[in-house]
This record gives structure tokens, C-alpha cells and sequence, in this order.
């Protein structure tokens, strides 16, 4: 079982809720996800800046960035191949953790070498804010950095470890959030180090 620390209106923390042998799984779902839908560098639109966060989905859509533009689509941008299933155990993250009667759609899979970060942004190309966003942090800690619904507001900082599950939803679904940095050799869950990051998410209106 799982402490669940409300830490901002509608942002719940449940520190370790996978436990070991359960992120074990997760990483060996994840490296076969990677094989059918190699990680891709997404790049800014407009300017093409790569990010310094590499990326894959799982799920029946997928978010991508590019020149063109933020979406979901059910392809990958590289392979154009559909994005492998999502693995059960997240499903079953969701349904317990989500409190929404529709199972999520993307599972976007966001992974950090040493010096990736995520600046402030919203996620808001969805369809449907009622739903939660549920992320699972798995490997070195995280140093992640949530503020307001608006940009300039107050902001506080939590530390992500490997295993914690994090639920956003109601007041908070359209918060500014982050990643400001990952603390190198927090975690041994990755035998080459660094921070996987999955966010679970409902992106039509069911
Ligand atoms: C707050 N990922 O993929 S997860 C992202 O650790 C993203 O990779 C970060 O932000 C990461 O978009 C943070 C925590 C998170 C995810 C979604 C949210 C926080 C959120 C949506 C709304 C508000
Ligand atoms: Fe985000």
C-alpha cells in the first residue's frame, strides 16, 4: 500500500505505490515498447529546437511535437506504425488511481539521460480536462517543479523517486508544471542511469 499526499489541490503523491519487482516489470514492458516504437527527439514548433527529453508512446495515440505542431495521432512520426498496447499494470495504475470511468488513451513515455530537463509548461492538447493525468516515475529521481494555472504564479518543488505515481486533476489539470533536473545515482533501477517518466491520459471526450 501507498501513503496518498494531497500536496495542491487536486495533485495527489503516492510515494512507491509500484514497488520494486513492479517497476522491474514496467522497465522490461517499456524496452519492448521501445522496440516497436524507437524514442524520438520531439523538436519545437515553429523553431525545430530539439527537446533535450527523448520520447515514445503506448496506447492507442501518441503526443508528438514538430515543426508543425503539438497532437496526438495513432502513429508513430518515424515508423508510421501504430503505437504499441499499453502494458496492463498501467491500466490497472489507473483504474486505481484515476477516479475517472474511462480508461486512458496515451500513455506518453518520457525519457531523461543526465542533464534532460522539462521546462514550465500546460499540457492542454487534449480534448477532455475532465479527465486526470496520471504520471509514473521510474529511475533517478526527479526534481519537479509545479506552479499555478497561470504562468508567473507561485511554484513548489517535489522530488520524483522511482516507483511514485502522481495523479493531476480537477483544479490542477491545467497547472504549469516541469522537471527541473534529475539527481544522477538516486536510483538502480536503470543500470545506465537517468529518469523515465509515463503520463497516462484521457484525450478524447469518451
Ligand atoms: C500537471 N512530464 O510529459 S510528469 C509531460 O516528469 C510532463 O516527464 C513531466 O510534464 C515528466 O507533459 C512531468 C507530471 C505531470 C504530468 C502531467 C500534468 C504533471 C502535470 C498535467 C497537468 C498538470
Ligand atoms: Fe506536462
Amino acid at each position: 500500500m501507498s501513503n496518498r499526499i494531497e500536496i495542491a489541490p487536486g495533485v495527489v503523491h503516492y510515494p512507491g505505490w509500484f514497488e520494486r519487482a513492479a517497476q522491474e516489470a514496467l522497465v522490461a514492458s517499456l524496452r519492448e515498447v521501445a522496440k516497436a516504437a524507437p524514442l524520438f527527439t520531439p523538436r519545437m514548433p515553429r523553431t525545430g529546437q530539439p527537446f533535450s527529453v527523448k520520447m515514445t508512446n503506448c496506447g492507442a495515440l501518441g503526443w508528438v511535437s514538430d515543426i508543425n505542431g503539438y497532437r496526438y495521432q495513432p502513429t508513430h512520426p518515424d515508423t508510421g506504425a501504430a503505437w504499441p498496447p499499453m502494458p496492463l499494470a498501467l491500466l490497472d495504475a489507473w483504474q486505481s488511481l484515476a477516479a475517472y470511468p474511462h480508461p486512458p488513451e496515451a500513455c506518453l513515455v518520457n525519457f531523461y539521460d543526465g542533464p534532460a530537463k522539462m521546462g514550465l509548461h500546460q499540457d492542454r492538447d487534449e480534448q477532455d480536462f475532465d479527465a486526470p493525468v496520471l504520471s509514473v516515475s521510474l529511475g533517478d529521481t526527479g526534481v519537479f517543479r509545479v506552479g499555478a494555472t497561470t504562468r508567473g504564479g507561485p511554484t513548489r518543488s517535489v522530488k520524483l523517486q522511482s516507483g511514485d505515481a502522481l495523479s493531476f486533476g480537477g483544479p490542477a489539470r491545467l497547472a504549469f508544471h516541469g522537471i527541473d533536473r534529475i539527481i544522477p545515482g538516486t536510483s538502480t533501477l536503470l543500470p545506465q542511469g537517468g529518469r523515465i517518466n509515463l503520463t497516462l491520459r484521457r484525450v478524447t471526450r469518451p
